[in-house]
């Protein structure tokens, strides 16, 4: 976290989604933001600066006029105690939400969450706090600690909360992503990870949820005419029983492959793309990659396969 500062203005406004104007002016008028500046002069920000800007955000939600909510950032960065506590690293507010769902303690969890959101943003979030937690939940249950009620109310409250984040994602101009987990699969919390990252990359998300069978995915795809297909499973037993099902998807649109259950042999073989990443991660690299083949108007992700209007 005690790095140099190193970001221009643009680059902290895109991470923050914070016009630059706004944050000049809340330098300017709050002295949120403390920047050193280049040889040559430009303004150059520091995690430090990035982390009171979203702790700023966090305040301004929970309804502060702008002053108010800066008042508070100095506070809490004053106040040691409650500054530790607002910036408790991802691990940390990682044990404490494990803490809070251990006890069944919905409100304490949400509590969690929000200063989860509110300081590290989404995609750090699910990054640094969720996927470790949800690891930590399946190795706590090979060593045979922690029971299925458990596992269950802690699930269904986190994707109760990226879904309630998901509402619209459906909405807008962007590119359509049909995401589901097929057959027999009801790991989907991963899977809406990666479509609220890549909404915040501007794509739609028709998202089909657990145990999608062939027949609803090609319905659905060609109902929106799709971009891009994902699917998500935790072994590739989803997928094999369904191969030929895939190809067939695959011949007709990009189709891509995530989870424990996605190999690159596999992939290959189907002609899909596999994400090995961590959702956000892949998200952001997919959506990146994902180009529009100028020759032909088609847009195809790198990666792909020979399929002719994927560019290669
Ligand atoms: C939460 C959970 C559940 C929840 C799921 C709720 C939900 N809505 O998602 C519930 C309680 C429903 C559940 C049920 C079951 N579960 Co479960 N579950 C988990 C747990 C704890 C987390 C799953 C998860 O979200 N993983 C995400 C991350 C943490 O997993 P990861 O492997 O590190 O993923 C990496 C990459 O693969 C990638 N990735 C993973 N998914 C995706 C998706 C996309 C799109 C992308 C881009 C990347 C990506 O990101 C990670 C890298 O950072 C895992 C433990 C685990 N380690 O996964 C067990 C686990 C997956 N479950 C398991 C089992 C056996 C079951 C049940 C059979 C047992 C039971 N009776 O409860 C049922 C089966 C349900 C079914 N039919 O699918 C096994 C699976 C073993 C296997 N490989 O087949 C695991 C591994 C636990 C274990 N150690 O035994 N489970």
């Amino acid at each position: 976290m005690n790095q140099a500062p190193k970001l221009r203005i643009g680059e902290l406004s895109y991470r923050v989604r914070v016009r630059p104007e706004l944050l000049r002016a809340w330098e300017r008028r709050y002295g949120l933001l403390q920047p050193a500046r280049s040889e040559r002069g430009f303004r150059l920000y520091s995690e430090a600066d990035e982390r009171r800007v979203r702790l700023m955000q966090h305040e301004l939600q929970s309804g502060l006029s702008a002053a108010e909510a800066a008042r508070e950032v100095a506070r809490m960065e004053c106040e040691s105690d409650a500054a530790d506590r607002a910036l408790a690293t991802p691990l940390e507010l990682a044990r404490e939400l494990r803490a809070a769902l251990e006890a069944f303690d919905e409100a304490g969890a949400h509590e969690v969450l929000d200063r989860l959101f509110g300081i590290y943003g989404l995609e750090r979030a699910i990054r640094e706090a969720l996927m470790p937690y949800l690891r930590g939940v399946g190795e706590r249950r090979e060593r045979g600690q922690g029971g299925i009620p458990h596992e269950r109310f802690a699930s269904g409250l986190i994707e109760g909360r990226l879904l309630a984040l998901a509402r619209g994602w459906n909405k807008g101009p962007g590119r359509r992503a049909v995401l589901a987990c097929p057959s027999g699969e009801e790991h989907t919390i991963p899977l809406v990870c990666f479509g609220l990252v890549l909404r915040s990359r501007g794509w739609r998300n028709i998202y089909l949820g657990a145990d999608t069978p062939p027949s609803t995915l090609h319905m659905a795809a060609d109902t929106v005419d799709a971009d891009v297909i994902v699917l998500s499973a935790v072994s590739s037993d989803r997928f094999e029983p369904i191969a030929r099902d895939l190809k067939g998807l695959a011949r007709k649109r990009p189709l891509a492959l995530a989870g424990g259950g996605a190999t690159p042999a596999l992939a290959a073989r189907l002609d899909a793309k596999c994400l090995t990443d961590d959702p956000a991660t892949a998200a952001e690299a997919f959506s990146r990659s994902f180009v529009c083949d100028k020759s032909n108007g088609r847009a195809g992700v790198r990666g792909y396969g020979r399929k002719p209007h994927l560019v290669g």
